[in-house]
């Protein structure tokens, strides 16, 4: 039934859906001799960066990218930087400007803001934000290159605030040699570009190697070997978040085209892999959906990959009416939810959880992909439960605020020294009753 249909997908997601291609694993078995499995590659890779530096880096990036690099090769020149840009075509630039203010508006408008109170006389409170100092931002360069992800990542940071901003991207035709991205970083403002990929990018951040600094935070998707050695470096930085194949759960009712949702659906597929998940109550629609699937993916360049994630990670619901496609879409948690519904606000209070959400027919999930504003690193893996996308408020810190003057004082003490007496701590108890004696306010 639909229920056990969306549990059974659920369970299928993980991160560990992120493929490993058996090059790549033929290349570690190569690399370490053995069998390892991929969270034990990634320790190795960790402790080895740890231990070793940028030694380490070099010396995997030969090993598992196949691309040998001189010491001095690793960080993108400005030169290399600035011809990249001069190379662009302008139109190219001015699209990548105006996604990041339309990322910058948003990211503004969002953000967190300080909170002083005053709640009794003479107590004062507060909470204060500063930002990271130092983030490091993982772009993608297996199979495309992505700009767009530099973008959602990079420009968040920048409205909240963060001075140094490290992107490491693979040394590949898609990541640290392609021309587009690193124009988009040159646009963006972004000087610190190092060609490395994979768990030893994530730990030459995490720790810090000759010429990469450590820094504060990690952040970006990655290949499961990222997304492994983010989560072993936890602790030692921050993290955004795990992420896993993207996901589209869309709510559909008799208003929504099929051709609208055919698009919407294999857009998601030729993440490949990519979730796309149909819900609708209304007869005969999935039937239509499936038509104008198989007439778009002939006709698509990404057809054949979009149809493999389909067939594995596709799913067109027939629920018994819209509450059960309500339930059913919480049920599942999807990173990006689209209603394409008549009235799409009447569903939204319902939808509860879900990383993004898209209303009504007009509005693509890529829309939010690469232009809109909020940004397009989401909770993926059912994660959306607990999780949120990420935001200028990721590169925040809190710091709360006290101040008292004497009447502040003298008015928590009495139960300053009650639970300080239960706790057997005298110092702190003292530490208030000197300054009440000195006061003249025992
Ligand atoms: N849908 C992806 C983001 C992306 N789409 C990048 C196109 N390029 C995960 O939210
Ligand atoms: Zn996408």
């Amino acid at each position: 039934d639909a229920r056990e249909a969306i549990a059974a997908l659920r369970r299928e997601l993980s991160p560990r859906g992120n493929v490993v291609s058996p090059e790549s694993r033929a290349r570690t078995v190569a690399v370490f001799g053995e069998p390892l499995s991929p969270l034990q590659v990634v320790e190795r890779i960790c402790d080895h960066v740890a231990t070793r530096g940028l030694e380490a880096v070099l010396d995997y990036t030969r090993k598992l990218d196949q691309v040998a690099l001189k010491p001095g090769e690793v960080r993108v020149s400005a030169d290399e930087l600035d011809a990249a840009h001069r190379g662009a075509a302008p139109e190219y630039l001015a699209t990548i400007a105006r996604i990041r203010e339309n990322v910058l508006t948003y990211q503004r408008a969002i953000l967190n803001r300080d909170v002083h109170i005053e709640p009794k006389p003479g107590l004062k409170l507060g909470l204060r934000y500063t930002p990271l100092r130092r983030v490091g931002v993982c772009i993608p360069g297996g199979a495309a290159a992505y700009p767009s992800t530099l973008l959602m990542t990079v420009v968040p940071a920048q409205a909240a605030g963060v001075r140094e901003i490290a992107v490491v991207v693979p040394p590949t035709k898609f990541g640290g040699y392609n021309p587009e991205l690193l124009a988009a970083c040159r646009e963006l403002g972004v000087t610190e570009v190092h060609r490395v990929g994979g768990a030893q990018a994530v730990a030459a951040l995490a720790y810090g190697v000759e010429g990469i600094a450590a820094v504060d935070k990690i952040v970006g998707p990655g290949n499961l070997f990222v997304a492994l050695a983010k989560k072993h470096v936890y602790g030692e930085v921050d993290i955004d978040s795990i992420a896993g194949p993207s996901e589209v759960v869309l709510i559909a009712d008799a208003s929504a085209d099929p051709r609208f949702i055919a698009a919407d659906l294999i857009s998601q597929a030729e993440h490949s892999p990519g979730a796309s998940i149909l819900l609708t109550w209304i007869p005969g629609l999935v039937e239509r959906v499936q038509a104008a699937l198989e007439d778009q993916l002939a006709k698509l360049s990404r057809g054949d990959l979009a149809r493999d994630s389909l067939e594995r990670f596709g799913a067109l619901i027939d629920c018994r009416d819209e509450e059960q496609a309500v339930t059913l879409s919480n049920l599942f948690a999807p990173e990006h939810l689209h209603v394409s519904t008549a009235d799409p606000e009447r569903l939204v209070p319902a939808l509860t959880v879900a990383g993004a959400i898209f209303l009504g027919n007009l509005t693509p999930v890529a829309l939010g992909d690469y232009a809109a504003g909020p940004s397009h690193v989401l909770p993926t893996s059912g994660t959306a439960r607990w999780a949120s996308g990420l935001s200028a408020n990721d590169f925040l810190r809190r710091s709360s605020l006290i101040a008292v003057d004497e009447r502040g004082l003298a008015e928590l003490a009495p139960d300053v020294r009650r639970l300080a007496d239960v706790e057997g701590l005298t110092a702190h108890r003292w530490s208030v009753d000197v300054r009440l004696e000195k006061a003249g306010r025992p």
